[in-house]
């Protein structure tokens, strides 16, 4: 189904460069470009964030992973032989996104304040073979310690300084994985602290968390080998009523702070979108973080599909000129379809909405709109969305070595039958 020769896919490219071509754009440019934008992949989709210290426990921290597919990963052979199947069908170099609780510490138990980059030599390896680089997440959720619902922000001070430690931990891997790789890790910090009914003092908790990131970042890392991210959100399950890294809350200490701040596309009002705050963090931050994901009704983490706010996203990062200082990352966790899949039609989906982005005339349409010309504006950009694309995206697949339009997933079909099947 839908394959076509590779003499269609060029003859289609050939019209289609020349459309854009017409329009002043250079679509071998464009793709030259795309190469240029990695996607950092989250790991967690392979196994619905169970990780491999209680593959069985429960998730908490307010995020739920539904359904129930065949074939989910059990340890880091499998999750990284999952992973390549997902690379070898995604056009590009990209990153890996991992969390602590993917450490391999060899079946014995190990603290998560005690974590060392050893931990993770498994997968430094395994990215250098594959010209990954590696992102880095603490984990402050589905943990004994985090039971109350709070960590970085907890009354008990033993309970702060517990995941303080882990997160100084985790600055220190991150750290390493940019020195190994010799490509920057960027290690993001996300926590679910918050109240589920509207709370008496939002203040101290507050202040607490400030402190605890305060002493977190106290320690100097070179920022060629790690940066820092903190990522906010407005409401979870169980914390429907307040939580305390807010928006507000972590734009202003990543300001003052000099952190990368990660905006996630489901973190904040179902009518509110990220595509219309990067341009303004990107005035006041050093950077920023994206965590590209689809909202349904709420922070419900679905695969991303190529719709509106995915493509405001692309054309904010492509037009903004930012692009280094935008570090695009996914996340999301479906446990209803096929786990492989869900990763190559969510980033295969980012890399389209790039591309769709990179296939535009910005200056010339910010020029129209600079002269107040909004009629031209509105018909060009409307003319400009029935232009080939898809067959410069299919170009594009075919130029780097992966499968054209849908025959990726007979692949995953054949990787479900061989490999998947006898996981039980
Ligand atoms: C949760 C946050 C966070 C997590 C990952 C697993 O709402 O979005 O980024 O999804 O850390
Ligand atoms: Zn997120």
């Amino acid at each position: 189904m839908g394959k076509m020769s590779e003499k269609a896919i060029q003859e289609a490219y050939r019209l289609a460069k020349d459309a854009y071509g017409s329009w002043g754009i250079d679509t071998e440019d464009a793709l030259a470009q795309l190469d240029k934008l990695p996607i950092s992949m989250h790991c967690w989709q392979g196994d619905d964030v169970s990780g491999f210290e209680a593959p069985e426990g429960e998730l908490t921290g307010g995020i739920v992973a539904t359904g129930e597919y065949p074939g989910k990963a059990r340890n880091g052979d499998e999750l990284r032989a999952d992973l390549e199947k997902a690379f070898s069908l995604i056009p590009g170099t990209h990153r890996l996104n991992l969390h602590a609780i993917y450490a391999e510490t060899g079946g014995k138990a190990v603290d998560r304040a005690e974590l060392k980059p050893e931990h993770f030599a498994g997968w430094v390896d395994w990215a250098k073979e594959n010209r990954l680089g590696l992102d880095f997440n603490p984990t402050l959720f589905s943990h004994p310690k985090s039971v109350d619902g709070f960590t970085l922000s907890h009354p008990d001070k033993t309970v702060r300084d517990y995941w303080i430690e882990h997160c100084k931990a985790c600055r220190k891997i991150g750290a390493s994985f940019g020195e190994k790789l010799g490509k920057t890790c960027v290690t993001n910090i996300w926590i679910a602290d918050g109240f589920k009914d509207v709370p008496v003092d939002r203040m101290t908790p507050r202040q607490r968390l400030m402190e605890s990131l305060d002493e977190i970042l106290s320690e100097e890392i070179p920022k060629e080998h790690n940066l820092d991210a903190v990522e906010s959100k407005l409401f979870g399950i169980g914390t429907e009523s307040c939580v305390i890294g807010s928006h507000e809350f972590y734009m202003g200490y990543a300001a003052t702070r000099k952190t990368l701040l990660c905006l996630d596309a489901g973190h904040f009002h179902p009518t509110e979108v990220i595509s219309n705050k990067i341009s303004s963090a990107l005035l006041f931050l050093e950077g920023i973080l994206l965590h590209v994901s689809r909202p349904v009704r709420w922070d419900s983490d679905h695969v991303v599909t190529l719709d509106d706010e995915l493509i405001a996203i692309a054309h904010e990062i492509v037009r903004s000129g930012q692009a280094e200082r935008i570090h695009i990352g996914l996340d999301f966790f479906d446990a209803s379809i096929n786990r492989i899949a869900a990763w190559v039609i969510g980033t295969r989906n980012t890399q389209k909405a790039l591309l769709y982005g990179l296939l535009e005339n910005t200056a010339e349409l910010a020029k129209v709109e600079a002269e107040f010309n909004y009629t031209d504006r509105l018909a060009l950009l409307e003319e400009l969305k029935t232009m080939p694309f898809g067959a410069v995206w299919d170009y594009y697949c075919l130029t780097r070595g992966v499968p054209v339009g849908s025959s990726w997933l007979q692949s995953v079909k054949q990787y479900e039958a061989d490999v998947l099947a006898s996981r039980k």
